[in-house]
């Protein structure tokens, strides 16, 4: 099996792109609500996020899991020369670049698996009331649910460095909102999502590659700022935390000795200009509004 090094050329190449979108700013701010709490409105504005305990229940999680689990052995063929990336069904699973020793299957070593909201159990939950009516009062009548991936973090792998989700978004508006469901619980040791609150209100800073060697492709990290006021965020199996696209977050390595699961979405407002070249993970499916009857 050949397990070659994203080379630091590449890194800086990918970094160099995503800095296009250094300097952009997001103010808007909720003054009126008609499903969200006073508290949820103060939430989004003055933190940049809302959590929603028990959005799901532990069945709807062990139903997505093993849906990810079905998905990636249909589509990483067994005993296949080593790939970062497979494709199939519409489907897009990245492995991880350094994979734990104690890897026995496919799903070990796999990362994120991404592009599968048009379907089953993934569509069902974007189509879920109550995050349909918080994300229209967030970013108006017309929402596309546009990005999804499932997130591993298998026993040893490593978090994602602190980043702004929209530096990887090149669009003519913003926000963007990311629906991030815990499937398993995500505690300090497992691998939990890490917040800065109130830093949704800075403009995109520089994202600078990823230094650690064997870090995963597409990884850039924020330096220039002090995350002293960090707040991990400690979940339990079927919570939702909604969070705005400039929001600073990194996630820890997972340091367990099981998986720590995450179901990621990103939706926009209908009719957001991706430029010229849509990213091949993105797929543009209407949840409200005018794109539902296009
Ligand atoms: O779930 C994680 O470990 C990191 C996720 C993350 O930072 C992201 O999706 O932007």
């Amino acid at each position: 099996m050949d397990r070659e090094e994203v080379s630091e050329e590449s890194k800086k190449d990918f970094s160099n792109k995503v800095n296009e979108q250094a300097g952009r700013k997001s103010n808007v701010t909720l003054t009126s609500a008609t499903s969200m709490s006073k508290e949820q409105i103060d939430s989004w504005n003055n933190d940049g996020y809302i959590l929603i305990p028990d959005f799901v229940d532990e069945k709807f999680c062990d139903d997505m899991n093993e849906e990810v689990l079905r998905i990636i052995n249909e589509i990483v063929p067994q005993d296949s020369p080593f790939s970062h990336a497979y494709a199939g069904d519409g489907h897009i699973a990245i492995r991880e670049m350094k994979p734990s020793k104690n890897a026995k299957s496919i799903e070990d070593e796999i990362s994120k698996l991404f592009r599968i909201h048009s379907k089953g159990i993934f569509h069902d939950f974007i189509h879920k009331k109550l995050l349909g009516d918080i994300l229209e009062d967030i970013l108006g009548p017309d929402v596309d649910c546009f990005l999804s991936q499932f997130i591993f973090k298998n026993p040893g792998a490593w978090g994602q460095p602190w980043h702004q989700d929209s530096s990887y978004f090149p669009f003519d508006r913003e926000p963007q909102v990311a629906a991030w469901l815990a499937t398993s619980e995500a505690t300090l040791e497992n691998g939990c999502l890490v917040v800065l609150p109130g830093s949704h209100k800075e403009s995109l800073h520089e994202h600078l590659p990823d230094e650690r060697e064997g870090s995963n492709y597409g990884y850039t990290e924020i330096k220039d700022h002090d995350f002293t006021n960090e707040i991990p965020m400690t979940l339990e199996k079927g919570d939702l935390l909604l969070f705005h696209s400039f929001l600073m977050h990194k996630s820890y390595d997972n340091e367990s000795n099981s998986r720590r699961t995450a179901m990621v979405y990103h939706f926009a407002e209908t009719d957001t200009d991706f430029g010229e070249v849509d990213s091949p993970t993105n797929e543009w499916i209407s949840i409200r509004g005018k794109g539902l009857n296009a």
